[in-house]
């Protein structure tokens, strides 16, 4: 009658990670690992005390206030205490600059996005707008509107929490979150040669920014009007120099599933005084450096929370004791454990060679090849984690029994936040039709030849990885139209867990005997997801 049950513990999230160090081992220079390892191993253990900080605390979410007493408009976001510590802890820790720290070179994404996976479970998605933060910088260096540049560049980077801006990126309107180009937003130059946007922002998940970049349609330009170029980029500093808001009034935040700590609101715009980026058209093309670099946060925030689930799993499986001994000894649990591991440590490889490969083409070292390979990846990366993160955090919950559906014991909202993965930032199917789109455009050959110069580092070659690559050129041949479109997904997963297979075969053959092991079991799994004849069903099905 008076058994209590041991709830799972976290070590230090860096020394315990055996994944990640046995990467940055192999993938940085022996002196940039011992310059960042500090920072790593003191990440690793802010980890693991905010996991014990959060099972003693009642949780806390932002709130607004509207008005004040006298009727006053105020709109006042308060933030949780955990959002409050993440300026000073972003600038301590660099992570935004890091990414764009000229001192490591080609590695200084790696080091930026290792900083990010020890830091995003403990931060409460503080990392959405550090996501957006990055995008922001990236896009507006790729712009290159000097003032703006020089305004805004050395605040989103900044290393002193009093000079650190966040960024928004408003885009999704009522219209839609996917179909960017049905924005309503109007930009309006006034006699005072100033540009002020009007219109409705439905999901702002940075509203707390100092600054933002969001599309609207130019009023009066005729050489785009009724064409899917006419959007164009603006910058927005939300507060005038008084610190009132610019012109920006949040009608409520959201009621989100997940992300509950994370202060997404929806907000009017009313003659918000905003500044061109670049020319007055084009700007999906122009904001495409934010989605790229925010789908490299989701994929590498995805594979943080699938950790995490693992981590508490397993710990909790050599605690839990059921039939006579410890879940870790049984062995369907164990074979559903290690399942999970394999799909993430295969994932972990995509992942973080996406993000090399980001900081190979920043730093001007990339070939065409790698470039090309790089905008496949960054989609199929993204899609992959994002369905991913969801599976294993369910199976995570499971895996703790009647416990996992309890809410104090913190892992009913593992499940909760990753839902978000795979629908913000571009949604499976959106990003499985870019995906397709890419390959149309550049053809496969670039994701090939990478893929056989991994397996050229390799002794043994796997079968199934040259079977799931010719399986994915016959089917590329072989469809086209509606039928191509439908079978996208299938394609996207099939060329990500490949390429995928390929790395870690890289790994087992270079000595890693945890990816050996990983592989065998991946492969078990099957790497071709191709689909067959859906479309020629839909109709009947969905009448
Ligand atoms: C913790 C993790 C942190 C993550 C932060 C999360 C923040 C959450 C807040 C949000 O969710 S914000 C909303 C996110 N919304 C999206 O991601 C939009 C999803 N929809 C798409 O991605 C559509 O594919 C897209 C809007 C891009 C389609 O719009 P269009 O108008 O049909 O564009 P089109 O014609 O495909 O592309 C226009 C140009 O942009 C083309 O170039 P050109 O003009 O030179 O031909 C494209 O090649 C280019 N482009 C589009 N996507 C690109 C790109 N270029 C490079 N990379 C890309 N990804």
């Amino acid at each position: 009658m008076d058994f209590v049950q041991a709830g799972p513990e976290l070590a230090n999230q860096y020394t315990d990670d055996r994944r990640l160090r046995a990467h940055l081992v192999r993938a940085l220079p022996s002196a940039t690992l011992a310059a960042i390892e500090p920072d790593l191993e003191a990440l690793g253990a802010h980890a693991a005390q905010a996991w014990r900080d959060a099972r003693s605390r009642t949780r806390a979410e932002p709130t607004l206030t509207q008005w004040d007493a006298w009727g006053a408009r105020i709109d006042r976001i308060e933030i949780t205490p955990v959002w409050r510590d993440g300026a000073a802890l972003t600038a301590r820790y660099g992570f935004v600059a890091a990414g764009h720290d000229t001192r490591h070179g080609e590695f200084a994404r790696i080091d930026q996005f290792a900083r990010v996976y020890l830091y995003h479970v403990a931060s409460e998605f503080y990392t959405c707008p550090l996501a957006m933060s990055d995008g922001a910088a990236t896009a507006l260096k790729a712009s290159g509107n000097r003032a703006l540049i020089e305004r805004a560049v050395p605040h989103l980077l900044a290393r002193d929490p009093s000079q650190l801006w966040l960024s928004g990126q408003w885009m999704t309107e009522t219209s839609g979150g996917s179909d960017v180009g049905s924005t309503e937003t109007i930009a309006q130059r006034g006699s005072d040669g100033r540009w002020r946007l009007n219109g409705r922002k439905w999901f702002t998940s940075a509203v707390v920014a100092e600054m933002a970049l969001t599309l609207a349609r130019p009023e009066g330009d005729a050489k785009h009007a009724g064409t899917a170029d006419e959007l164009a980029l603006f910058y927005v500093e939300t507060r005038d120099g008084d610190g009132r808001w610019n012109g920006i009034r949040i009608d409520r935040l959201k009621d989100k599933l997940g992300t509950r700590e994370l202060p997404t609101a929806e907000v009017h715009l009313e003659n918000a005084i905003a500044e061109p980026v670049g020319e007055l058209s084009h700007g999906v093309r122009l904001i495409a450096p934010v989605l790229n670099v925010t789908r490299t946060w989701n994929t590498i925030c995805a594979l943080a929370t699938m950790r995490r689930c693992l981590a508490l799993a397993t710990d909790y499986a050599r605690r839990r004791r059921a039939f006579g001994r410890p879940l870790i000894e049984q062995p369907l649990h164990a074979s559903t454990l290690a399942s999970l591991h394999a799909e993430f440590a295969a994932a972990f490889e995509l992942g973080f060679f996406a993000v090399a490969l980001l900081g190979r083409v920043e730093t001007g070292v990339a070939s065409e090849d790698e470039r090309a390979l790089l905008r496949l990846l960054t989609p199929l990366a993204k899609l992959w984690t994002g369905k991913l993160a969801v599976r294993v955090a369910s199976e995570t919950c499971e895996a703790f029994g009647g416990a996992g559906y309890i809410e104090n014991t913190g892992i009913p909202q593992l499940l909760r936040d990753a839902q978000v993965y795979p629908i913000w930032e571009g949604t499976t199917n959106v990003l499985a039709l870019d995906a397709l789109r890419v390959l149309a455009k550049g053809g496969v050959d670039p994701y090939r030849r990478a893929i056989e110069g991994v397996l050229r580092e390799t002794h043994a070659h796997p079968q199934p990885i040259d079977a799931a690559i010719a399986a994915s050129a016959r089917w590329l041949h072989e469809h086209d139209g509606a039928a191509r479109e439908a079978g996208a997904r299938g394609l996207a997963l099939t060329l990500a867990r490949t390429f995928a297979a390929a790395l870690l075969a890289r790994e087992r053959d270079g000595g890693d005997e945890e990816a050996g092991a990983a592989l065998a079991l991946f492969l078990d799994h099957g790497l071709d997801r191709l689909a067959g004849t859906g479309i020629a069903h839909a109709d009947a099905l969905l009448r």
